[in-house]
């Protein structure tokens, strides 16, 4: 099994600014421990980062036909974005809503994604460690999925 990571914009700056808010990991080391993870899990992790509305489309078009799921941090693209919205319900793969920080104890603009209503779940609030519960939270349900479709 192969899954998509992508990181929307300024989450390159991880670990450099605003470690109240969004912790002290690097995105390097995420992606590592997700990479690891997967490991464990059985499956192979492709991680990018973009702060490009149209580059994050073109990945998850590109990752509709190379991968089985996608793990996204829209990051600031979570509360204004059609265009990624749409690019996920065209791709059709499963999809995990990463937010590090709870985006509902925050601004009122933070509190609406466009994204949710297309993901299959959403792990906010949880720093760093929600990727990894994503990850585990996706892989199951592929695999779930698989058993009852019969693949
Ligand atoms: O909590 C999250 O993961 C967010 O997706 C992060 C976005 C924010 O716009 C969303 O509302 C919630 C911001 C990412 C900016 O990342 C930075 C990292 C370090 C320093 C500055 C910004």
């Amino acid at each position: 099994m192969k899954i998509q990571v992508i990181h929307g914009p300024n989450l390159n700056l991880l670990g450099q600014r605003e470690p109240e808010i969004y912790g002290r990991m690097t995105l390097e080391e995420i992606d590592n421990r997700l990479s690891r993870l997967g490991k464990e899990l059985g499956c192979e992790v492709f991680s990018s980062q973009s702060n490009h509305e149209g580059e994050i489309v073109d990945l998850i078009q590109k990752a509709g036909q190379q991968v089985q799921g996608i793990l996204l941090n829209p990051a600031a693209y979570t509360h204004t974005s059609v265009a990624i919205r749409d690019a996920i319900a065209a791709v059709g793969l499963p999809t995990v809503e990463i937010h590090l920080s709870n985006i509902h104890k925050r601004e009122s603009f933070r509190h609406h994604s466009f994204i949710s209503p297309v993901a299959i779940g959403v792990i906010v609030g949880f720093g760093a460690y929600g990727y990894e519960i994503g990850l585990r939270a996706l892989v199951h349900y592929i695999r779930e999925e698989g058993k009852k479709i019969g693949k």
